[in-house]
């Protein structure tokens, strides 16, 4: 069986991933390039240039930096209990089929001789720091999606170096050289492809998709790289004849609708490698939550219960880690037929604590007890936090997806 998926912010992990429009050494992503359609307004007729940059096995990586005994060596960071999870593995535990959200248990059937370390939340913010100043040399149009992950819009280009490839190297250079880690990059002209992108050559790799290259790019990936597309979906698909970005950039925007609901525009679009959303710097995180889409459907009280006890436990940690406070707790849950519901409740004072979270998280799936078919997906979030500086927007846990705008 394959492990549950959670979610934070988008993770496109894994996938045997098709013939790459690899440019690493393509060293001009042009300053100007003719739309390749006609401009359908006046902002269109300039193309964003956007770098994703995603550290290598972020955690593993910190913790063999810092103790030269683990280097080399299949290591996973998070708890070796029976209950606990991994958070993060090293590319020589990779090598045995261990990877992030996996049990532990099964990391340590796969590979007998993992060492597990505990995770050192302040070395990987301290990290997250020196990367996030790194990139403010560049641009000041970042957003970051979590502790080891960020969108670059270098489009102004703001110390003149002349190509996004360009600031794509001397971004990952200076992160080797003043934090000791690796880093991989995306350079792209939209954040979709870029985070591709930066996914295809890891670890320590560079990869360039010129827009004239993104669709043929998209269509030769296979649909599990696609952001959303977990492995049930992925199953769906194939039952459905659909394996790869061509075979789903074939189907009609109706045809998607019919089978996955209004999540059918987001596949018409990502198929045809477009969208249009932009770098959203400076945001404030509104909200913190995790979400899990599972192999097989729940549906007894029975079940639902232990699947949102496990979601309480994924999002505590990731409100206490961020020592986020908020008074308005919502649950959403996917129906196998991909219909979405939330419920929400707002109660008097910052949730306190896990037993406060977990009465809530409960009550919440109470109102949608006995389940009328079975559950796909379900998922927590608190909102209506208050803001801290270091918080930021997670709009893209919610793609949205339109044409391509282009912009200087
Ligand atoms: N993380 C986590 N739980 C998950 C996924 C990730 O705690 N389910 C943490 C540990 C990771 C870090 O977030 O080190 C960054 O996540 P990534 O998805 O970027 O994974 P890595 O950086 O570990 O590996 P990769 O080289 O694939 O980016
Ligand atoms: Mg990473």
């Amino acid at each position: 069986m394959n492990p549950p998926r959670h979610g934070e912010g988008d993770h496109l992990k894994g996938g045997g991933g098709g013939p790459p429009s690899q440019a690493a050494a393509d060293d001009r992503l042009p300053t100007s390039i003719a739309s390749p359609t006609p401009p359908l307004s006046p902002r269109e007729d300039i193309i964003r240039k956007i770098i994703h940059v995603d550290m290598d096995a972020f955690f593993a990586s910190v913790e063999q930096r810092d103790n030269p005994d683990l280097r080399g060596k299949p290591v996973a960071v998070g708890g070796s209990s029976k209950r606990g999870v991994v958070a993060a593995a090293s590319y020589e535990a990779r090598a045995f089929g261990v990877k992030s959200a996996m049990p532990s248990a099964t990391a340590t059937r796969l590979c007998p001789d993992l060492i597990f370390v505990k995770s050192r939340f302040e070395a990987y913010r301290m990290v997250s720091r020196q990367i996030r100043e790194i990139f403010a040399r560049y641009t000041d149009l970042i957003q970051p999606l979590s502790l080891d992950e960020a969108y670059l819009d270098v489009t102004e280009d703001k110390q003149g170096i002349g190509s996004a490839v360009k600031i794509a190297k001397a971004i990952r250079a200076a992160i080797r050289e003043e934090t000791g880690l690796t880093a991989s990059a995306g350079v792209s002209y939209n954040k979709f492809i870029a985070k591709l992108a930066s996914d295809q050559n890891k670890p320590d790799g560079l990869c360039v998709i010129l827009p004239e290259q993104g669709p043929e790019f998209v269509a030769s990936l296979p649909v599990r790289r696609f952001h959303g597309v977990g492995p049930r979906t992925a199953e769906k698909m194939a039952r459905l004849g659909v394996h790869t970005g061509a075979d789903l950039a074939a189907k009609d925007l109706t045809w998607l609708s019919h089978h996955f609901g209004s999540w059918g525009e987001y596949l018409f679009k990502a198929a045809r490698g477009i969208d249009d959303r932009p770098v959203n710097a400076n945001s404030i995180r509104k909200s913190i939550g995790g979400e899990t889409t599972y192999f097989d459907d729940k549906r007894s009280e029975g079940e639902l219960r232990d699947a949102i006890e496990e979601i309480i436990d994924l999002v505590w940690e990731r409100i206490e880690r961020y020592k986020a406070r908020g008074k308005t707790v919502v649950m959403k849950a996917r129906y196998s037929d991909f219909r979405t519901v939330t419920r929400s409740r707002t109660v008097g004072q910052y949730v306190r604590n896990r037993a406060e979270f977990a009465q809530i998280g409960h009550s919440l799936l109470d109102q949608i007890l006995p389940a009328e078919m079975g559950i796909r997906l379900l998922g927590l979030t608190l909102s209506n936090l208050v803001s801290e500086g270091a918080l930021r927007s997670d709009t893209d846990m919610q793609p949205r997806f339109a044409f391509d705008a282009i912009e200087n």
